[in-house]
């Protein structure tokens, strides 16, 4: 007889939880930016759609992370990597598109992507050829240099070339808008680098014993934050920037 097996989530184990959760959030959050697209001026659209590929490349990763997870009980290192490699330079992008109007040039793109290629390329190594049982030097010495990426990013916006060109645009909205993803920047992305100290060898591992199974539970939380939630202001941002449509009689 063949016996199909039915995937259940176990009651201990948030982690399973937030991988159902984020996977869903990410699908419905890709379909509500994509849909949403039609309501805003032309000049947000590509922002929108923008929004609407980090999510839903975030809603493929976390499908196939998920089983991966369910199956082994592992960190899906590398799915969880592509899947940053591809959504977080789409994230620098948005900053681009926002400060475009200002003036920003490509070449403010290609350092953020660059900087951020950096950080998620040192975190790989850090984690993937992290030694069995767990190296703090390791992991250490690939998350300072992965921090060097992430410092760079978070200058840029809060006091660098972004910054200065929100400044400059004289639009409110978008000084606003720049300004909350900054906060995204400092504050969610922040949370990351707890995930990674938790894996063997890490500090919090080390230190107060966080065990490695809450890397996920970290990063899960951080990318359903960091994503949607970027998302969400640059939408924000496009619809209070609409130019008043007449009301059709
Ligand atoms: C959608 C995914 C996002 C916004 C991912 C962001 C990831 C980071 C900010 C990761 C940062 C890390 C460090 C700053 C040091 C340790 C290694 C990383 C890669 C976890």
């Amino acid at each position: 007889m063949f016996l199909m097996e039915i995937m259940t989530i176990p009651k201990d184990d948030p982690i399973a939880f937030t991988f159902f959760t984020g996977y869903m959030a990410m699908f419905a959050a890709a379909i509500f930016f994509l849909f949403e697209r039609s309501r805003v001026d032309d000049k947000w659209k590509t922002s929108l759609l923008v929004s609407g590929l980090i999510t839903g490349i975030a809603a493929v990763h976390y499908y196939y992370m998920r089983d991966y997870y369910m199956v082994t009980g592992e960190n899906p290192t590398a799915l969880r990597y592509i899947d940053w490699t591809l959504t977080v330079p789409l994230m620098c992008v948005e900053f681009y598109l926002l400060t475009k109007a200002a003036g920003a040039k490509l070449g403010l793109m290609w350092k953020l992507i660059g900087a951020s290629v950096l950080m998620l390329v040192a975190g790989y190594i850090g984690e993937a050829f992290n030694p069995e049982g767990g190296s703090t030097s390791h992991s250490v010495l690939w998350g300072v240099i992965s921090a060097v990426g992430y410092v760079y990013v978070l200058y840029t916006v809060w006091a660098g070339e972004v910054k200065q060109l929100a400044d400059a645009s004289n639009s409110t909205t978008v000084q606003k808008g720049v300004r909350t993803l900054a906060w995204f920047v400092l504050v969610g992305w922040a949370i990351y680098p707890i995930g990674y100290m938790c894996m063997p060898g890490g500090w919090l591992n080390i230190s107060l014993g966080w065990e490695s199974s809450n890397v996920d539970l970290f990063y899960n939380i951080a990318d359903a934050i960091n994503k949607i939630g970027f998302g969400l202001v640059v939408y924000g941002i496009a619809i209070a920037d609409r130019k008043v449509t007449p009301a059709v009689a």
